[in-house]
């Protein structure tokens, strides 16, 4: 490094800025020299969209609320699959714990390895970043930053920034014939808190992805009288408890009415529209030749390696891929930017990377159209990364397993998925049965989950 100490700003301590932090701590603490770390936070607390926000719309400051979770969540995924190569579940909590934790438990988990390391005060709380340029003839960003409670703005200079900012919280919102008079509650998925508001309610659910089948079986869960599900490209594959149906995309509205028409000519009257429909990236704060602009997709247009913009390699995104794997990919992101930023990674030149970025490309477009395609994709890019840098090696085969037998699981029935075990990576331990199966299971809360299944 130069003699001039680096200034490196990270935006956002959701779990991709938590882990850039960890990753520059990792460091320092093998006697690395590390540039000056600044983490700007929006929210009150880190923790990203797992510091469980109950508002939706705006906030007190007049800003979009960043979460997206609801009340009930719990992972939606084996908590084996995302378990941070350094820092186990089992360090972290005692003792084994089951696979599918509630928010609550994850926040906890998550939050942990970076309380740990004493690291607080690199994070500015309560601070957005509203603002930020890059001058390439003095290689500097210049960043703008906001207190939501004093309004001080701050305007200061960094070497690299790091946008962690997520991009599952700027819906996307579709709008359908006779939306405007329809005679019900239409709300987007960013905007679900608690499923408890459609017991014995008529639902549609627009979307075929993750919230939809999560929102739709938590409205199961907690009583929903029917579920409709409404498809663009191709109907969920789950064998629905009987008070669902599927249906093709919803077509128009009866105007004044709760009565939706569909695609094949069906109809069917509810009382609520759940538009699961996905989100946008979307960063505003940043000048627009530094905003990332790209699908949810495994390959992101524009990034090298999935993390360094091509177009200006001294900004760096975390996170911003259609997800299977999460908190260790992010960690493998972090860890990677970290030591390009050090300088023990050197990017290739534009061309070079440009190259690099089209034969991913051509490789993630000829993904065959299953899931253990599609995950196997993300493993080994997962491995790739991890190659770079020391972030301890895990049996990321082992993961791709988890998520296969996860997918199974989730086809032999979508409503017991979670009361199965699997096995850790790291530790190699089975994790137990939760004492109570998800679908009668009313109490979310860290004291039932990690006390309770106590052996
Ligand atoms: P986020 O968690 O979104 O954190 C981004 C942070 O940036 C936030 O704290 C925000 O306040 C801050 N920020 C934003 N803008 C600014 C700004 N201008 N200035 C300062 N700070 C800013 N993943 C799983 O592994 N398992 C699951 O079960 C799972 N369930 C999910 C359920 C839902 C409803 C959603 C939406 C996502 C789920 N995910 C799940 C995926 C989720 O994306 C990741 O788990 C993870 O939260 C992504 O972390 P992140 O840090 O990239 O983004
Ligand atoms: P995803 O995974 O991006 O999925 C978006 C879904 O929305 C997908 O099924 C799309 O259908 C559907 N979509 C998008 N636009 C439309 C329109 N105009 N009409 C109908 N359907 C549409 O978002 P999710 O919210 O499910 O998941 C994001 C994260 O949140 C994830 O990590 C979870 O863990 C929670 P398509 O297949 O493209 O036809």
């Amino acid at each position: 490094m130069s003699s001039k100490k680096l200034r490196v700003a990270i935006i956002g301590a959701g779990p991709s800025g938590t882990s850039c932090l960890r990753a520059f701590k990792s460091a320092q603490e093998k006697g690395q020299e590390i540039p000056e770390i600044v983490c700007f936070e929006k929210g009150e607390d880190w923790g990203g969209l797992w510091n469980y926000n109950w508002r939706t719309g705006l906030d007190q400051s007049g800003n979009p609320v960043h979460g997206s979770m609801y009340r009930h969540l719990w992972s939606n995924g084996p908590k084996e699959c995302l378990e941070f190569a350094d820092y186990t579940f089992e360090e972290h909590f005692g003792h084994p714990i089951p696979s599918f934790p509630p928010r609550e438990v994850l926040q906890d988990y998550i939050t942990g390895r970076v309380n740990k390391s004493g690291i607080k005060h690199w994070v500015r709380l309560n601070t957005a970043v509203i603002g930020c340029t890059y001058d390439p003839s003095s290689s500097v960003f210049t960043l703008k930053s906001k207190h939501n409670t004093t309004k001080d703005e701050v305007t200061e200079t960094f070497d690299y920034v790091i946008t962690c900012t997520g991009h599952f919280s700027t819906p996307n919102v579709p709008s359908f014939e006779g939306m405007e008079s329809f005679c019900g509650r239409i709300l987007h998925a960013h905007d679900f808190r608690a499923a408890e508001e459609f017991k014995g309610k008529d639902i549609l659910v627009i979307g075929t992805s993750y919230s939809a089948e999560d929102i739709a079986s938590q409205c199961y869960k907690y009583g929903v009288k029917s579920v409709t599900c409404s498809y663009r490209t191709a109907p969920m594959g789950f064998h629905w408890p009987d008070n669902f149906t599927t249906v093709p995309l919803l077509t128009r509205i009866e105007p004044n009415s709760k009565k939706c028409h569909f695609k094949d000519g069906s109809t069917a009257e509810v009382d609520a529209i759940i538009l699961c429909t996905g989100y946008q990236h979307h960063f505003p704060f940043l000048a627009p030749d530094l905003q990332l602009k790209t699908a949810n997709r495994l390959h992101c247009d524009s990034l090298h390696e999935g993390v360094v913009m091509i177009d200006n390699p001294k900004m760096m995104y975390i996170g911003m891929q259609d997800q299977w794997f999460t908190f260790n990919m992010f960690d493998a992101q972090a860890w990677y930017a970290r030591d390009v930023i050090l300088g023990k990674i050197a990017v290739p030149d534009k061309a070079k990377m440009e190259e690099e970025w089209k034969t991913c490309r051509v490789a993630e477009e000829a993904i065959e159209a299953t899931d253990e395609a599609n995950i196997r994709y993300q493993a080994n890019y997962v491995e790739r990364l991890q190659g770079f840098t020391d972030y301890p090696t895990f049996d990321i085969e082992g993961v791709v397993q988890a998520f296969l037998e996860w997918e199974h699981n989730k086809h032999e029935n979508i409503m017991t998925f979670r009361d199965k075990p699997h096995k850790s990576l790291m530790t190699g331990t089975m994790a137990p049965v939760h004492h109570t199966p998800w679908m009668k299971a009313y109490d979310d809360t860290i004291e039932s989950y990690v006390e309770g299944n106590k052996q």
